[in-house]
């Protein structure tokens, strides 16, 4: 039984996250959001007795698909083939604890989500309508969603697209969009007519109210309730559940040819047919019980859809149950700059596990320790490192460490005998005992930083008992008390090996071994006799290690690189200046000359001094290139084009007798101009 339920009302519990898109690997916004939250959950409710159903997958469908395999010119199967491996893999390397991590482009699920939709059709629950929809003439194509960008009616942001605004987080409709065009041809889109099925939300509204807006009022997080009331203060509208699309789950109707399940109608329904997926005959039970809490894990973008479309769904079907809570976060910045695929400005998981091997508990740490619980957040490198060193390694590591370590040399490594308790271990006592339902009432209702600090106190609190009674020393005097002293810290180390588990799976495993203690219950760290007298351990193994200033500078040297490419890529040449009459552009004399000598000018660092054969004899010219020539000797026979009639000036004490041609290139290298084969010195250019 939990610790918020008072009286046992759920026996099992269905937890869902969000399906990534496989559009692309998963990110440190993914995790902090959603995959670290419900992984904490679902093991801590594991470890609480309760039987639970961690849900997972990737949701293949949608146009963010179709457009990333056009452009790579693969079919949209390859990409999600592609990405479905990456994210599965990565998820399980950082130990997210999936019952199923499936995928939305299965049989199974098309199967599942088809009969879904057929059945509210059959007993009449959608409205069929027929409407003008954006069209692209030249793609023969109808613009679902994010075919069509333009501009966004509420914030302005140029790159809106047809199903959302990703800057101020709008949902939108196509025809929203102000100065909207496709995205397959550029072109501004037609009006097209064409039908599809709604599901009319509009008379939802009455019970989705009282559902959310009152019963739910307080247990929901203020931030997902809000996002509800304004959307039902707005008034609901009927909403599409299909497409003119040919990727997705097909209508399942005689007359639907080129008609898709829109994406948002067939993801969730994920959630049900993976669920079948993996129990068979004995699935209804985590969705049509009661008993059974349903909890969905979500990042803020996705509370529509989880709040009130899905609800939607589910009860119009009539016997399934809705969410008890769904626990959604705001977003994760990255080094103060949004998250974004696109710009490739975020840690990929595949590559942090690359990078630090072994570390995955590190970046659970930071992540949840940071987690845009109640705002959004910003991840740094500095921060990472701050966070590995002076606490993980400092608090937890050291502790457990220093018990182990002391208990190796002063009792062989053996659990020593607990003498009679002072009145301050009796406090300790009383406090350790405690902390399971600390930290278990903050994760249950889904406060994980807190719950992660409380966890991390029980280490503190550890560290202040070796600190304030030091064993090192007590030996000496008093072994007997150096026993009692050690002992209490080793309980505390098993504690900590329970109570760490949900957040840092990886260092619960290892704490285990050292302790030579099997895996136990939650409440089993309410105790403080876990490791009987004369029980051996193993040898300790460090939990952590410092991370030095090198690896973090070569993170953020990774992200610099991304910044200045992507300042490339937003690079365009320059305007083209006004036009200029023949004669203006003949007043200046351009020519080719031979280099004969080329030198830095002393003391000057930007500039070389170039000795050119002309055709009438030599000029001296000075060129601001130092910079992009560092071997300016290897300029000697080059052909350089200079304008001849250019003033003479000073530069550094050198008069320069013309101006030698280069082009700048968008990184801002000057590139020398030269003739493409050779030609007579003091020839012209025009
Ligand atoms: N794939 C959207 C997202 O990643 C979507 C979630 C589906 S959950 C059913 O933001
Ligand atoms: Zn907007």
């Amino acid at each position: 039984m939990t610790y918020t339920d008072k009286e046992k009302k759920f026996s099992r519990y269905t937890v869902t996250s969000a399906l990534p898109y496989a559009n692309g690997p998963v990110h440190i916004g993914h995790l902090a959001g959603v995959y670290v939250p419900a992984d904490i959950y679902a093991r801590y409710l594991r470890s609480a007795g309760e039987e639970v159903l961690f849900l997972g997958g990737s949701d293949e469908h949608g146009v963010p698909i179709t457009i990333k395999a056009r452009k790579e010119g693969v079919t949209p199967q390859d990409i999600v083939d592609r990405y479905h491996a990456i994210i599965k893999e990565s998820f399980s390397q950082l130990g997210i604890s999936f019952d199923i991590y499936s995928r939305t482009s299965s049989p199974e699920h098309h199967e599942t989500a088809a009969a879904y939709f057929k059945k509210l059709y059959d007993e009449g629950k959608f409205i069929e309508k027929t409407s003008m929809q954006y069209y692209d003439e030249e793609a023969h194509q109808f613009l679902a969603d994010r075919y069509i960008t333009g501009t966004c009616p509420h914030c302005g942001n140029e790159h809106a697209y047809g199903d959302q605004c990703e800057a101020c987080g709008t949902s939108l409709n196509a025809t929203d969009l102000i100065n909207p065009k496709s995205t397959l041809s550029g072109n501004p889109p037609v009006m097209r007519e064409t039908r599809h099925w709604y599901l009319p939300l509009d008379q939802d509204e009455l019970w989705l109210r009282q559902w959310i807006l009152e019963q739910h009022k307080g247990d929901w997080k203020t931030n997902v309730y809000g996002q509800c009331k304004s959307w039902i203060d707005a008034g609901l509208q009927p909403r599409a559940v299909t497409r003119d699309l040919d990727w997705g789950v097909k209508v399942p109707l005689a007359d639907a040819d080129g008609k898709v399940l829109y994406v948002w109608f067939d993801a969730p329904i994920g959630y049900i047919s993976f669920t079948r997926q993996l129990k068979g005959g004995d699935w209804e039970k985590w969705w049509k019980s009661d008993d059974t809490k349903l909890v969905h894990f979500i990042g803020k973008d996705n509370i529509v859809f989880h709040c009130i479309i899905f609800p939607a769904m589910l009860k119009a079907e009539g016997s399934f149950i809705l969410p008890e809570n769904v626990p959604a976060n705001e977003f994760l910045n990255l080094e103060g700059d949004k998250i974004s695929t696109s710009r490739n400005w975020a840690v990929w998981l595949h590559e942090y596990l690359q990078d630090f091997p072994g570390k995955q508990d590190v970046l659970r740490y930071t992540l949840c320790s940071n987690a845009p619980e109640t705002k959004d957040n910003d991840f740094t490198w500095k921060d990472f490192q701050l966070k590995n060193n002076s606490e993980l390694v400092a608090i937890l590591g050291n502790f457990v460490n220093r018990t182990m370590v002391l208990t190796h040399k002063f009792f062989e490594g053996k659990v020593p005998v607990c003498g009679a308790l002072s009145e301050t271990e009796e406090g300790l006592v009383r406090e350790m005992a405690s902390f399971p339902e600390r930290v278990g009432r903050s994760i249950e209702t889904y406060r994980f930083r807190e719950a992660l600090a409380e966890m991390m106190n029980l280490a503190r609190l550890g560290n202040k008992y070796l600190t304030d009674t030091e064993p090192w020393k007590l030996i000496k005097s008093d072994p007997a008390r150096t026993a009692t002293v050690l002992n209490l810290s080793l309980q505390i180390c098993a504690n900590l090996a329970i109570l760490c588990e949900p957040f840092l799976p990886f260092t619960a495993e290892k704490m285990r071994r050292m302790l030579n203690l099997a895996p136990l219950g939650w409440r089993a760290a309410e105790g403080h006799t876990l490791l009987q007298a004369g029980h051996a351990l193993e040898k300790p193994e460090l939990l952590f290690e410092q991370i030095d200033d090198a690896a973090i500078a070569a993170q953020v040297n990774k992200l610099l690189e991304t910044k200045r490419q992507n300042e490339l890529n937003a690079w365009a040449p320059a305007q083209v200046k006004e036009t200029v009459a023949f004669d203006d552009f003949g007043k200046v004399d351009i020519r080719v000359g031979t280099v004969l000598e080329c030198a830095k000018v002393p003391k000057a660092d930007k500039l070389l001094q170039f000795k050119i054969e002309d055709g009438m004899g030599t000029r001296t010219i000075v060129s601001g290139i130092a910079k992009y020539y560092p071997e300016p000797e290897k300029l000697v026979g080059m052909q350089v084009c200079f304008i001849a009639n250019f003033a003479p000036r000073k530069l550094k004490g050198v008069e320069s007798q013309g101006m030698i041609l280069s082009a700048e290139d968008k990184d801002g290298r000057l590139v020398l101009v030269s003739p493409s084969q050779l030609v007579t010195p003091g020839c012209s250019v025009g």
